[in-house]
C-alpha cells in the first residue's frame, strides 16, 4: 500500500500561518490515527496495589516545584476508570493509543522481581485495546524514574541504563505479543535537561554536568531496551524513540552559530548516537567547560546505535535564538519554566527569543510551517526510516457550558475551537510533508484527556476530551468530535 496522500479538496483562510488551514486533504488507508497519554500525568492511584514512588511523586509533593502544589496522586484516575476510558477510545474511533508504562508499578524500586499488580493493570490494558480493535504503543518511559534510583544518581548513573533495560525485558515478556510499536523513551531532551540542568522537571537537579552525563545514559538505555526487547517479543513490532526535536529559528549575524550549538544539544546529540552511531564532535567543543564526556565508555556507540523501525516524533511550535551581545539582559525564552538552572549547558552565549504569535495557552507559538519542515528534514538526513507524529496537540482555556440536545436533555459541551483550528492545521502540515514523500505511518494528538502537565500542574488543558478534576467527568470536547470525523472518513474536516 502506498504510503502517499491524495488531495480531494482543500481551501484556504487568510489569517496567520493561514495556508496551513485546509480541509478535505485525505490520508491513506493505513495511516494510524491515535492518541496519546503519559502513566504519571493519567493514572493516579500513586501508593496503590504495590506501585513504589517515582522522581515524580517527590518532586511534585516539594512545595514549590509544581504549580499548586499540584501532584499526580489522583490524576484523571485512569488506573479505576480502565474500562469505561476504553470504551470512551473506542467510541472517538480511535486507531491507535499511546500510553506509557510507570516503571515503578513495575518494579516498586526499579530493579527486582516484577510487581504482578502492575503487570496486570498494564496487561489489561492493552488486551482491552485489542478487543476493541485499537493498537497499542508502548513508551517504556516517559520520565517518571522509580525514586530508589534517582537516590543513587538516577541518570547521572550508568547503573540505570543496565536497570532500564532489565525493566524493558520484563515487559518485553509481558506484552511482546501484542504491542505493536515499543517506544523505548519520550523526550529524553526533557529527562536530561529539564530533570537535570534547569530543575524544571523532576529530579529538580541544576548541574549542566550532570545534564550531559544524562544525555549519555537515556541513549545508552535505549540502545540497551531495544536490544533486550528484541530477544523476547514474539510478534513483529516496531522498535522506536520519541524525540522531541527542535525546529531552530537564528536571528543576528551570528544566527548560524547560534542554531548550530542549540541544534548540537536538543537534536544532534540525540540523532547522532541513536541513528549514525557518533556524537557530533562540536558538541564536545562547546561543553568542555562543562564536562569532559568521560562517562562514554568503549563500546558504548555501538551499544547504541541499533537498528530502529520508526522514528517518533513530537512537535509544538519553534525556536528562535541568537547569539546574545553580552551587554542587554539575556532573553530566556525558551518555552519552559525558568527554575533558575539552564537547560542548555555550554550555550552560555546564546538566548532564546520571543517569537511572533499567535501562541496556546503555555505560551508556545503555533508554526505549522515547523512541524512539515521538521519531518522533511528528517526523511532527507534518513530516507529509509518510517517517522510517526507521536505528539501534537495544544493547551487553550477550556470552559464548560451547557446546552439543550436534540432529545431536550442537558448536556455538557466544551467549544474549543482553537484548539480544533491548531490541529488542523498540524494535520494539514502532516499531509504537506507526506505529499512532499515523507515516510509518515500516523499521528497520535496529544493528549486524550487533560492531565497533569508536569510543572504546570492541572492549569494547562491539552485533552480532546475534558477531564472536571473534582468529579472525574469526561466531557468530550469540540476537537474530539471533529477529531472522531477525520478519522471516520480519513480526510481533514472543516472546523464547526
Ligand atoms: O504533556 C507533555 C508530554 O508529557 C510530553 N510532551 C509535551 C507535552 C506538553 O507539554
Amino acid at each position: 500500500m502506498s504510503n502517499a496522500p491524495t488531495t480531494t479538496r482543500s481551501a484556504a483562510v487568510s489569517v496567520g500561518n493561514a495556508d496551513y488551514r485546509d480541509w478535505g486533504l485525505e490520508f491513506p488507508t493505513d495511516f494510524i490515527f491515535g492518541s496519546a497519554t503519559a502513566s504519571y500525568q493519567i493514572e493516579g492511584a500513586a501508593t496503590e496495589d504495590g506501585r513504589g514512588p517515582s522522581i515524580w511523586d517527590t518532586f511534585s509533593h516539594t512545595p514549590g516545584m509544581v504549580w499548586n502544589g499540584d501532584t499526580g496522586d489522583v490524576a484523571d484516575d485512569h488506573y479505576h476508570r480502565l474500562e469505561s476510558d476504553l470504551d470512551l477510545m473506542k467510541e472517538l474511533g480511535l486507531e491507535a493509543y499511546r500510553f506509557s508504562i510507570s516503571w515503578s508499578r513495575i518494579q516498586p524500586t526499579g530493579t527486582g522481581p516484577a510487581n504482578t499488580k502492575g503487570l496486570d493493570f498494564y496487561t489489561r490494558l492493552v488486551d482491552g485495546l485489542i478487543a476493541r480493535g485499537i493498537k497499542p504503543i508502548a513508551t517504556l518511559y516517559h520520565w517518571d524514574l522509580p525514586q530508589a534510583l534517582e537516590d543513587k544518581g538516577g541518570w547521572t548513573n550508568r547503573a540505570t541504563s543496565y536497570a532500564f533495560a532489565e525493566y524493558a525485558r520484563i515487559m518485553g515478556e509481558a506484552l511482546g505479543d501484542k504491542v505493536i510499536t515499543w517506544t523505548t523513551l519520550n523526550e529524553p531532551w526533557c529527562s536530561a535537561y529539564l530533570g537535570y540542568g534547569s530543575g524544571a522537571h523532576a529530579p529538580g537537579l541544576t548541574d549542566g554536568a550532570k545534564a550531559l552525563a544524562a544525555v549519555h545514559h537515556l541513549n545508552l538505555a535505549h540502545g540497551l531496551a531495544v536490544t533486550a526487547l528484541k530477544k523476547v517479543v514474539t510478534n513483529d513490532p516496531a522498535f522506536s524513540i520519541t524525540l522531541n526535536l527542535h525546529v531552530i529559528r537564528g536571528e543576528g549575524e551570528q544566527a548560524a552559530e547560534a542554531v548550530r550549538q542549540i541544534d548540537g544539544l536538543a537534536n544532534r546529540v540525540f540523532l547522532g548516537p541513536l541513528l549514525h552511531g557518533a556524537y557530533p564532535e562540536d558538541v564536545f567543543v562547546d561543553t568542555a567547560d562543562v564536562t569532559d564526556w568521560a562517562f562514554i565508555l568503549p563500546g558504548d556507540l555501538e551499544l547504541i546505535h541499533q537498528p530502529l523501525d520508526l522514528l517518533g516524533v513530537n512537535y509544538y511550535s519553534t525556536t528562535l535564538v541568537r547569539i546574545w551581545d553580552g551587554v542587554s539582559p539575556r532573553a530566556n525564552n525558551d518555552g519552559h519554566k525558568d527554575m533558575g538552572g539552564s537547560p542548555w549547558p555550554g550555550a552560555d552565549r546564546v538566548e532564546f527569543i520571543a517569537q511572533a504569535g499567535p501562541y496556546t495557552e503555555m505560551g508556545w507559538n503555533i508554526e505549522p510551517a515547523g512541524l512539515e519542515e521538521l519531518l522533511v528534514s528528517l526523511h532527507e538526513e534518513f530516507p529509509t526510516l518510517p517517522l510517526m507524529i507521536t505528539e501534537n496537540g495544544a493547551s487553550f482555556v477550556d470552559v464548560v457550558t451547557s446546552e439543550t440536545a436534540e432529545s431536550g436533555e442537558s448536556i455538557s459541551v466544551v467549544h474549543d475551537e482553537q484548539r480544533t483550528d491548531y490541529l488542523q492545521r498540524h494535520f494539514t502540515a502532516a499531509h504537506r510533508a507526506m505529499a512532499r514523500g515523507v515516510d509518515l505511518r500516523g499521528y497520535q494528538v496529544w493528549s486524550l484527556m487533560d492531565n497533569f502537565e508536569w510543572g504546570y500542574g492541572y492549569s494547562k488543558r491539552f485533552g480532546i476530551v475534558y477531564i472536571d478534576f473534582e468529579t472525574q467527568e469526561r466531557i468530550l470536547k469540540d476537537s474530539a468530535k471533529w477529531y472522531s470525523k477525520v478519522i471516520a472518513t480519513r480526510t481533514i474536516q472543516p472546523l464547526g
